[in-house]
């Protein structure tokens, strides 16, 4: 695979509502696209980036500037790339800015599967057919508010509802939960709010059978998490603080995990990804695929991930419409009422990008050539 020319589009799309977490509030999404075009194919990958550095300290243009300046260099002086995890081998001397990586390593994946004649989802080593899908709800200022999304997305099939808390919207919001819905599969993500000291809300939150509590403790921690799980029977799950093979290799030797939540982005790629499934599947810790409000075509890369088989848990990877008015690729993702999405078996990501609304939503491009 030889890049003729790759193409940067900075995007903005507006969601369908606000999505509130501990760190802020999200109305508008801005990320990048990337397209690698060789001599007969175009591969697509997102940068699952924000507009702001809250969840992450990568940005739209922290990664514009990675890409344009290190990145993209570093690919035409490669020229040819024979396999996918070359890309991740590649950009292995530049630190971090995993996001912008693996955007880039995203569309080398799409364009081998093409290549290939695949889909995605085989080219990764994928079995399944179908994957089974939760939804991540925001908080909301109105308790109803949260009932109704909790109800109309149980009606829609979702098999796991996980709630946004932070300090003050804790414990009283699960208990309300369980009181109305039950016993419903459900799990808690705090993004960081909390600390040690917060320890006495942590195990009252440990009352409820949550399947799990995601990231309490600070997104760079993995210490604090291992004290914090002794004191708790309800699974941590990491998700800020793992970016790397090393990181979960590290984490689940300290006892700091149950559980990890794989983003793709987060840890620099499809490849990194696998990797870091195959060690959990040996260390018996059962995965699942996070999501970071993709539009279509990182939730393509997303639901073709999941179908490695100890994709135990169901993930965030919502249908098209929990998001948008309107994806950029067609079909979009559809969310079966038994809670589950049929992995598409056409070559590469599965899913057609649409040019004219790719256009919509694009607020700058850059084209770049050898
Ligand atoms: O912590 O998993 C998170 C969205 C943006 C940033 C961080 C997170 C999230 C979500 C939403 O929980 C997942 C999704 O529906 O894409
Ligand atoms: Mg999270």
């Amino acid at each position: 695979m030889k890049a003729e020319k790759i193409v940067l589009r900075k995007m903005s799309m507006t969601l369908k509502s606000p999505f509130q977490t501990s760190f802020g509030t999200q109305t508008v999404r801005d990320f990048f696209l990337v397209e690698v075009h060789t001599k007969d194919f175009i591969g697509y990958g997102e940068g699952v980036v924000s507009g702001e550095p809250l969840y992450s300290e990568e940005t739209v243009g922290t990664a514009w500037h990675m890409l344009e300046d290190f990145l993209i260099p570093m690919i035409f002086e490669k020229g040819e790339i024979s396999h996918p995890d070359e890309v991740g081998q590649l950009f292995a001397p530049i630190r971090r800015n995993n996001m912008a990586k693996s955007s880039i390593e995203g569309a080398y994946w799409d364009l081998y599967a093409k290549q290939q004649g695949i889909s995605l989802a085989k080219a990764l080593g994928g079995e399944k057919e179908r994957i089974e899908v939760g939804i991540s709800l925001g908080i909301e200022a109105d308790i109803n508010d949260l009932f109704r999304n909790v109800e109309r997305y149980l009606e829609q099939g979702y098999r796991r509802m996980k709630i946004k808390i932070a300090p003050g919207k804790d414990v009283q919001v699960i208990r309300a939960l369980r009181e109305r819905f039950g016993n419903i599969p459900m799990m808690a993500d705090a993004n960081s709010a909390y600390t040690l000291k917060d320890v006495e809300i942590l195990k009252e939150l440990d009352e409820f059978n949550l399947t799990m509590i995601e990231q309490p403790l600070a997104h760079d921690d993995i210490i604090d998490h291992a004290t914090l799980q002794k004191q708790l029977k309800t699974p941590i799950c990491l998700d800020e603080s793992i970016h790397s093979y090393e990181d979960a290799r590290k984490a689940i030797e300290l006892g700091s995990t149950g559980v990890i939540n794989i983003k793709v982005g987060r840890v620099g790629g499809l490849s990194e990804a696998k990797r870091i499934h195959d060690l959990c599947q040996k260390k018996g810790i059962p995965v699942w695929c996070g999501g970071m409000l993709e539009s279509g075509i990182g939730r393509a890369h997303n639901v073709a991930i999941t179908t490695l088989p100890n994709f135990t848990l169901p993930g965030d990877t919502a249908g098209s419409s929990r998001y948008w008015d309107e994806d950029i690729i067609t079909p979009e993702v559809v969310v079966a009422p038994d809670g589950t999405i049929e992995v598409p078996t056409a070559p590469g990501i599965g899913y057609e990008p649409v040019p004219a609304l790719i256009e919509k939503y694009t607020t700058a491009v850059k084209v770049v050539t050898r």
